[in-house]
């Protein structure tokens, strides 16, 4: 690949699935404005599950990095995600208190444990650090890409909801992820072929379960 490296290869050649996870239509009707606050809830209440599960497949990110990189800047990105990740889950409190959301009383549906049951697959020290650091910057990448156009010039995302949007869509969290873009591209650039595909698979696969992650807001399942 040129230029962009082996990232924006794949965004070109599978943009149809990758536009279907960042332009959801649970996303697109939050830009819009006319999103149904019982589908904003029912995200919440799940993504806050998921959450839960993401830190330990961080950590794990984290370890495959410390063995296996030879550039230390690699361990200090994941580190700030990894830490930005216990603000959140204090954040999906607070805001879960002012839904009147119970957290506590929430059990994951079948969309949130298929990818839970995926991030534990990656955990495994027997998946490459290049694939698991691929797969970390796509998670990220959809919820920046998706939730920044909520941000966006013309958009009426209603106030109440800002909040959410920022705190994916912002500058500095999409500066975050073209970290996470970076180390992985470097990664990329040197794996081996057998490695390559794994990494694909993987973006592919996380692709898919964000789709149907969204899919879950609609309430139906
Ligand atoms: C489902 N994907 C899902 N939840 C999240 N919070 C993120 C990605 C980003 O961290």
């Amino acid at each position: 690949a040129s230029g962009g490296g082996m990232i924006m290869a794949w965004l070109n050649k599978h943009h149809t699935i990758y536009s279907r996870a960042t332009r959801h239509p649970f996303i697109l009707s939050t830009r819009d404005g006319t999103v149904d606050l019982s589908s904003f809830k029912r995200w919440l209440e799940q993504d806050y599950i998921f959450v839960r599960e993401f830190v330990p497949f961080v950590a794990s990110v984290l370890l495959k990095a410390w063995r296996e990189s030879e550039d230390g800047s690699d361990m200090e990105v994941i580190l700030s995600g990894l830490a930005s990740l216990n603000d959140e889950i204090s954040w999906f409190k607070k805001e879960a208190l002012k839904w009147g959301v119970l957290l506590s009383g929430t059990s994951p549906q079948k969309a949130n444990q298929d990818y839970c049951r995926f991030l534990e697959s990656l955990m495994s020290s027997e998946i490459s650090y290049t694939v698991a650091i691929t797969a970390f910057w796509a998670i990220e990448a959809v919820y920046q890409e998706s939730f920044s156009l909520c941000l966006k010039h013309g958009s009426r995302t209603p106030a109440e909801l800002m909040e959410t949007c920022q705190r994916w869509g912002s500058d500095s969290f999409g500066q975050y992820c073209h970290s996470l873009q970076m180390i992985a591209n470097k990664r990329l650039e040197k794996a081996p072929d057998y490695i390559l595909g794994k990494a694909e698979e993987a973006f592919l696969s996380v692709l898919e379960h964000e789709i149907e992650f969204w899919n879950m807001s609609n309430g139906e399942w």
